[in-house]
Protein backbone atom coordinates (compact mmCIF):
# COMPACT_ATOMS: atom_id res chain seq x y z
CA UNK A 1 0.00 0.00 0.00
CA UNK A 2 1.54 3.27 -1.07
CA UNK A 3 2.05 5.47 2.12
CA UNK A 4 0.37 9.18 2.13
CA UNK A 5 3.36 11.93 2.53
CA UNK A 6 0.77 14.49 0.79
CA UNK A 7 1.46 16.93 3.11
CA UNK A 8 4.66 16.03 4.91
CA UNK A 9 6.92 18.64 3.52
CA UNK A 10 5.90 22.43 4.27
CA UNK A 11 3.94 23.77 1.17
CA UNK A 12 4.18 27.52 0.88
CA UNK A 13 0.78 28.43 -0.54
CA UNK A 14 -2.04 25.56 0.30
CA UNK A 15 -4.50 25.00 -2.34
CA UNK A 16 -7.84 23.38 -1.56
CA UNK A 17 -7.69 20.06 -1.38
CA UNK A 18 -8.80 17.88 -4.67
CA UNK A 19 -8.67 14.18 -5.38
CA UNK A 20 -6.22 13.42 -8.11
CA UNK A 21 -3.50 11.29 -8.94
CA UNK A 22 -1.79 11.50 -5.74
CA UNK A 23 -4.49 11.37 -3.55
CA UNK A 24 -5.85 8.18 -5.60
CA UNK A 25 -3.03 6.65 -5.78
CA UNK A 26 -2.23 6.95 -1.60
CA UNK A 27 -6.17 6.64 -0.94
CA UNK A 28 -6.64 3.59 1.05
CA UNK A 29 -3.40 4.53 3.59
CA UNK A 30 -5.05 7.99 3.73
CA UNK A 31 -8.54 6.95 4.75
CA UNK A 32 -7.23 4.38 7.34
CA UNK A 33 -4.84 6.51 9.03
CA UNK A 34 -7.36 9.95 9.29
CA UNK A 35 -10.56 7.88 9.55
CA UNK A 36 -11.26 6.55 12.97
CA UNK A 37 -13.09 3.63 12.51
CA UNK A 38 -13.05 3.58 8.91
CA UNK A 39 -12.36 -0.18 8.34
CA UNK A 40 -15.17 -0.95 11.17
CA UNK A 41 -17.31 0.87 8.99
CA UNK A 42 -16.58 -0.99 5.92
CA UNK A 43 -17.21 -4.24 7.86
CA UNK A 44 -20.48 -2.73 8.82
CA UNK A 45 -21.56 -1.92 5.52
CA UNK A 46 -20.81 -5.52 4.82
CA UNK A 47 -23.59 -6.60 7.50
CA UNK A 48 -26.06 -3.99 6.44
CA UNK A 49 -25.95 -5.27 2.76
CA UNK A 50 -26.59 -8.80 3.92
CA UNK A 51 -29.77 -7.88 5.45
CA UNK A 52 -31.13 -5.29 3.52
CA UNK A 53 -30.14 -5.96 -0.25
CA UNK A 54 -33.57 -7.35 -1.62
CA UNK A 55 -33.28 -9.47 -4.72
CA UNK A 56 -33.54 -7.89 -8.40
CA UNK A 57 -32.51 -4.36 -7.05
CA UNK A 58 -29.49 -1.81 -7.37
CA UNK A 59 -27.47 -0.79 -5.02
CA UNK A 60 -25.87 2.85 -4.93
CA UNK A 61 -21.94 3.37 -3.63
CA UNK A 62 -21.70 7.15 -4.13
CA UNK A 63 -18.51 8.52 -3.92
CA UNK A 64 -17.15 5.30 -3.91
CA UNK A 65 -13.33 6.16 -4.87
CA UNK A 66 -11.33 3.03 -4.39
CA UNK A 67 -14.72 0.57 -4.06
CA UNK A 68 -14.12 -0.43 -0.44
CA UNK A 69 -17.46 -0.13 0.41
CA UNK A 70 -18.76 -1.91 -2.98
CA UNK A 71 -16.45 -4.47 -2.03
CA UNK A 72 -17.48 -5.11 1.09
CA UNK A 73 -20.89 -5.44 -0.20
CA UNK A 74 -20.81 -7.14 -2.96
CA UNK A 75 -18.85 -9.72 -0.59
CA UNK A 76 -22.22 -10.21 1.53
CA UNK A 77 -25.12 -9.97 -0.77
CA UNK A 78 -26.49 -13.31 -0.68
CA UNK A 79 -29.27 -12.42 -3.11
CA UNK A 80 -29.80 -12.85 -6.66
CA UNK A 81 -29.94 -10.28 -9.41
CA UNK A 82 -28.34 -7.81 -7.96
CA UNK A 83 -26.49 -4.94 -9.46
CA UNK A 84 -24.02 -2.09 -7.92
CA UNK A 85 -23.18 1.22 -9.16
CA UNK A 86 -20.49 2.92 -7.87
CA UNK A 87 -19.85 6.08 -8.54
CA UNK A 88 -17.25 9.20 -8.53
CA UNK A 89 -16.46 11.82 -10.11
CA UNK A 90 -12.87 11.60 -10.29
CA UNK A 91 -11.16 10.00 -12.65
CA UNK A 92 -8.06 9.17 -10.97
CA UNK A 93 -10.39 7.26 -8.00
CA UNK A 94 -12.74 5.81 -11.00
CA UNK A 95 -9.81 4.05 -12.98
CA UNK A 96 -8.43 2.63 -9.54
CA UNK A 97 -12.01 1.38 -8.62
CA UNK A 98 -12.18 -0.33 -11.48
CA UNK A 99 -9.12 -2.33 -11.15
CA UNK A 100 -9.87 -2.99 -7.84
CA UNK A 101 -13.51 -4.51 -8.77
CA UNK A 102 -11.86 -6.53 -11.58
CA UNK A 103 -9.29 -7.84 -9.45
CA UNK A 104 -12.09 -9.62 -7.12
CA UNK A 105 -14.38 -12.31 -8.28
CA UNK A 106 -18.26 -11.57 -7.16
CA UNK A 107 -21.84 -13.08 -7.95
CA UNK A 108 -23.52 -9.37 -8.72
CA UNK A 109 -22.63 -7.30 -11.43
CA UNK A 110 -20.87 -4.17 -10.28
CA UNK A 111 -20.67 -1.11 -12.75
CA UNK A 112 -18.28 1.95 -12.32
CA UNK A 113 -19.27 5.35 -12.81
CA UNK A 114 -17.71 8.29 -13.43
CA UNK A 115 -19.92 11.32 -12.88
CA UNK A 116 -21.21 13.51 -10.21
CA UNK A 117 -23.15 11.75 -7.62
CA UNK A 118 -25.82 14.82 -8.39
CA UNK A 119 -26.70 13.59 -11.81
CA UNK A 120 -27.20 10.04 -11.09
CA UNK A 121 -30.54 8.43 -11.21
CA UNK A 122 -31.26 6.39 -7.95
CA UNK A 123 -34.11 3.65 -9.02
CA UNK A 124 -35.13 0.38 -7.47
CA UNK A 125 -32.66 0.74 -4.81
CA UNK A 126 -32.18 -1.61 -1.90
CA UNK A 127 -29.49 -0.27 -0.46
CA UNK A 128 -27.29 3.50 -1.14
CA UNK A 129 -24.35 4.06 0.80
CA UNK A 130 -22.26 7.33 1.24
CA UNK A 131 -19.48 6.74 2.97
CA UNK A 132 -17.92 10.14 3.86
CA UNK A 133 -18.76 11.81 0.67
CA UNK A 134 -21.97 14.34 1.46
CA UNK A 135 -19.40 16.33 3.33
CA UNK A 136 -18.30 17.63 -0.22
CA UNK A 137 -21.41 18.66 -1.22
CA UNK A 138 -22.18 22.22 -1.09
CA UNK A 139 -24.31 22.28 2.12
CA UNK A 140 -27.16 23.58 -0.30
CA UNK A 141 -27.54 20.79 -2.63
CA UNK A 142 -27.37 17.73 0.30
CA UNK A 143 -31.26 17.87 0.83
CA UNK A 144 -32.01 17.71 -2.63
CA UNK A 145 -29.54 14.55 -3.14
CA UNK A 146 -31.34 13.05 -0.30
CA UNK A 147 -34.54 13.67 -1.34
CA UNK A 148 -33.59 12.07 -4.99
CA UNK A 149 -32.18 8.71 -2.60
CA UNK A 150 -35.17 8.11 -0.88
CA UNK A 151 -37.48 8.40 -3.83
CA UNK A 152 -35.43 5.70 -5.44
CA UNK A 153 -35.13 3.71 -2.24
CA UNK A 154 -37.83 0.58 -2.34
CA UNK A 155 -39.43 0.32 0.79
CA UNK A 156 -37.81 -1.35 3.52
CA UNK A 157 -34.16 -0.07 1.53
CA UNK A 158 -31.40 1.83 4.11
CA UNK A 159 -29.26 4.33 3.23
CA UNK A 160 -25.74 4.29 5.01
CA UNK A 161 -24.27 7.72 5.30
CA UNK A 162 -20.92 7.98 7.22
CA UNK A 163 -19.69 11.47 8.00
CA UNK A 164 -17.48 13.78 10.14
CA UNK A 165 -19.39 16.06 12.03
CA UNK A 166 -19.04 19.16 13.98
CA UNK A 167 -20.30 19.78 17.60
CA UNK A 168 -23.01 23.15 18.36
CA UNK A 169 -21.14 22.94 21.80
CA UNK A 170 -17.58 24.77 21.45
CA UNK A 171 -15.99 23.17 24.39
CA UNK A 172 -16.71 19.37 22.77
CA UNK A 173 -15.97 20.64 19.27
CA UNK A 174 -12.73 21.15 20.32
CA UNK A 175 -12.25 18.15 22.31
CA UNK A 176 -13.54 15.87 19.36
CA UNK A 177 -11.05 17.87 16.77
CA UNK A 178 -7.99 17.58 19.28
CA UNK A 179 -9.14 13.88 19.77
CA UNK A 180 -8.89 13.36 16.01
CA UNK A 181 -5.39 15.04 15.53
CA UNK A 182 -4.23 13.13 18.36
CA UNK A 183 -5.21 9.87 16.47
CA UNK A 184 -3.65 10.73 13.25
CA UNK A 185 -0.42 11.65 15.16
CA UNK A 186 -0.46 8.01 16.85
CA UNK A 187 -0.92 7.13 13.05
CA UNK A 188 2.45 8.25 11.75
CA UNK A 189 1.37 11.82 10.94
CA UNK A 190 3.03 14.91 11.93
CA UNK A 191 2.13 18.20 13.54
CA UNK A 192 2.38 19.99 10.19
CA UNK A 193 1.01 17.21 8.07
CA UNK A 194 -2.22 17.57 10.20
CA UNK A 195 -2.09 21.38 9.88
CA UNK A 196 -1.42 21.37 6.14
CA UNK A 197 -4.25 18.87 5.78
CA UNK A 198 -6.34 20.96 7.71
CA UNK A 199 -5.99 23.83 5.96
CA UNK A 200 -6.53 22.36 2.91
CA UNK A 201 -9.89 20.96 3.71
CA UNK A 202 -11.21 23.92 4.75
CA UNK A 203 -13.30 25.18 2.06
CA UNK A 204 -14.01 21.95 0.53
CA UNK A 205 -15.78 20.30 3.61
CA UNK A 206 -18.41 21.46 5.88
CA UNK A 207 -19.37 19.90 8.29
CA UNK A 208 -22.73 19.09 9.91
CA UNK A 209 -23.95 18.14 13.35
CA UNK A 210 -25.47 15.08 14.32
CA UNK A 211 -28.91 16.42 14.71
CA UNK A 212 -28.40 18.41 11.44
CA UNK A 213 -28.63 15.14 9.61
CA UNK A 214 -31.09 13.42 12.06
CA UNK A 215 -33.58 16.48 11.28
CA UNK A 216 -32.94 16.66 7.44
CA UNK A 217 -32.99 12.60 6.97
CA UNK A 218 -36.46 12.90 9.02
CA UNK A 219 -38.02 15.49 6.67
CA UNK A 220 -36.61 14.12 2.87
CA UNK A 221 -39.13 11.25 4.51
CA UNK A 222 -37.18 8.60 6.28
CA UNK A 223 -38.90 6.61 9.36
CA UNK A 224 -36.06 5.31 10.97
CA UNK A 225 -32.86 6.86 11.88
CA UNK A 226 -30.00 6.22 13.94
CA UNK A 227 -26.48 6.86 14.64
CA UNK A 228 -24.70 3.38 14.81
CA UNK A 229 -21.27 4.53 15.27
CA UNK A 230 -19.06 7.11 16.45
CA UNK A 231 -15.42 7.48 17.28
CA UNK A 232 -14.69 11.14 17.90
CA UNK A 233 -16.41 13.64 15.22
CA UNK A 234 -16.06 10.57 12.81
CA UNK A 235 -19.31 8.56 12.40
CA UNK A 236 -22.06 6.84 10.63
CA UNK A 237 -25.88 6.93 10.77
CA UNK A 238 -28.48 4.44 9.01
CA UNK A 239 -31.80 5.79 7.63
CA UNK A 240 -34.50 3.38 6.88
CA UNK A 241 -37.55 3.65 4.62
CA UNK A 242 -40.83 2.59 5.98
C1 LIG B 1 -14.80 4.71 0.79
N1 LIG B 1 -16.66 6.07 0.00
O1 LIG B 1 -13.62 4.36 0.73
N2 LIG B 1 -19.73 13.42 -7.16
C2 LIG B 1 -19.08 12.23 -7.15
N3 LIG B 1 -18.07 11.94 -6.30
C3 LIG B 1 -17.70 12.90 -5.43
C4 LIG B 1 -18.33 14.17 -5.38
C5 LIG B 1 -19.40 14.40 -6.29
N4 LIG B 1 -20.05 15.56 -6.31
N5 LIG B 1 -17.75 14.91 -4.41
C6 LIG B 1 -16.77 14.13 -3.86
N6 LIG B 1 -16.74 12.93 -4.49
C7 LIG B 1 -15.20 5.95 0.02
C8 LIG B 1 -14.52 7.18 0.58
S1 LIG B 1 -13.89 9.82 -0.04
C9 LIG B 1 -13.88 10.39 1.59
C10 LIG B 1 -15.06 8.47 0.04
C11 LIG B 1 -12.69 11.12 2.02
C12 LIG B 1 -15.86 11.80 -4.20
C13 LIG B 1 -14.38 12.11 -4.20
O2 LIG B 1 -13.83 12.07 -5.50
C14 LIG B 1 -13.83 11.02 -3.28
O3 LIG B 1 -13.39 9.89 -3.98
C15 LIG B 1 -15.02 10.66 -2.39
O4 LIG B 1 -16.14 11.36 -2.89
C16 LIG B 1 -14.84 10.99 -0.92
O5 LIG B 1 -15.67 4.12 1.45
O6 LIG B 1 -11.72 11.22 1.26
O7 LIG B 1 -12.73 11.64 3.19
Amino acid sequence: MNKDTIFSAPIEKIGDFTFDEAVADVFPDMIQRSVPGYSNIITAIGMLAQRFVQPNSYVYDLGCSRGAATLSARRNIKQPNVKLIAVDNSPAMVERCQRHIDAYHGESAVEVVCDDIRNIKIENASMVILNFTLQFLPPADRTLLLQNIYHGLNHGGVLVLSEKFRFDDPSINELQIDLHHEFKRANGYSELEVSQKRTALENVMRTDSIPQHTVRLREVGFAHVELWFQCFNFGSMIAIKQ
